[in-house]
């Protein structure tokens, strides 16, 4: 077993990325459902206050964000890798392309065609909540709430695009799957298995041959894990995983002081703790929870804002 434990739910795109970088580098892990609207208690246990999906768990070390899962999955299982060293700056450059296609992405499926399957992948009890929660993820965010007019200019100029460039080769970077597909598959996967929907893609044949090509990388070997079981995985572990890169204090803060680390865009709920590393690549806090015990939480540098906690 790889120690991996995926914090996770169905329909969430971002989740649907790190499943299929499980299926590309076939890994054995462990799947805790989680809710997909607040609250998420047992989550909230492990993070601190962290409430985006996926979150991903190795013992009591607690990875929030996918772009650092990428990371830590490359840099325990190699091979193959994610992001080949001539491909990094590629890479990163799609990387900047991922937001912006999911907020053209995800409107489409709130249109009438695309919400009955939605309803029904989520539960009837999720629907009536959904609104207000998303209100509040986004709330004191640097980012507005995915709207319907961004999507309809941009949907289809974006997919076609990547249509065009998938003509030429059988993945956006060559022969062999990269992070860049990753990035760009879990959007299309948002439209590709809502029936309501998929047939937007219709004119894009290249494209749905890549996303087949994707599918068919699997999701690894997941095993189902309850939360509880994922908390008394943190609260028994002894073994810390080094960090990532050499450390970079933040201005004006010092490894063994109190901070708060809060994500910028959206999801924006604070997360208390004692500065244990900071490099250019994560920041990571110690905090200790009655349910988890002490536990290591990392973020991305990038994007995420480290303050002084009050
Ligand atoms: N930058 C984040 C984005 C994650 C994200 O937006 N996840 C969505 C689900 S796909 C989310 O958390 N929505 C609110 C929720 O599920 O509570 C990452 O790369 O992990």
């Amino acid at each position: 077993m790889s120690g991996l434990i995926l914090h996770h739910y169905d329909g969430s795109p971002y989740s649907e990325k790190i499943r299929a970088i499980f299926g590309y580098k076939q890994l054995p892990w462990r799947s805790v459902i989680t809710p997909a609207l607040l609250p998420k208690p047992d989550l909230v246990a492990l993070t601190g206050g962290y409430r985006k999906a996926p979150v991903l768990q190795l013992g009591r070390d607690i990875y929030c964000d996918t772009r650092l899962m990428v990371r830590l999955l490359d840099r325990l299982h190699p091979e193959p890798p994610l992001q080949p060293a001539h491909l990094k700056a590629s890479c990163r450059a799609f990387a900047s392309l991922e937001q912006t296609l999911f907020f053209a992405t995800v409107p489409n499926a709130f249109q009438p065609a695309g919400l009955k399957f939605l309803a029904e992948q989520l539960g009837p009890e999720v629907m009536p909540r959904f609104s207000e929660d998303r209100k509040l993820l986004f709330s004191g965010g640097q980012c507005q709430r995915p709207n319907p007019a961004f999507a309809k200019l941009n949907f289809l100029p974006l997919y076609n695009t990547l249509d065009t460039q998938l003509a030429a080769t059988p993945y956006l970077l060559g022969e062999t799957p990269t992070l860049a597909d990753f990035i760009c598959y879990h959007n299309a996967w948002f439209i590709l298995h809502n029936p309501g929907i998929a047939a937007s893609f219709d004119p894009f044949r290249h494209l749905r041959a890549w996303a087949e090509r994707m599918r068919a990388l699997g999701h690894g070997r997941p095993e189902p894990m309850s939360s509880e079981q994922a908390l008394e995985t943190a609260r028994r572990s002894t073994q810390d995983q080094p960090f990532d890169g050499p450390l970079l204090e933040p201005e004006g803060l010092k490894l063994g002081q109190r901070v708060s680390v809060n994500a910028t865009d959206y999801g924006c709920d604070p997360v208390t703790g004692t500065l244990v590393h900071a490099s250019v690549f994560e920041v990571a806090v110690k905090r200790h929870d009655v349910r988890t015990g002490e536990v290591i939480v990392h973020f991305p540098r990038e994007d995420f804002r480290v303050s002084a906690a009050e």
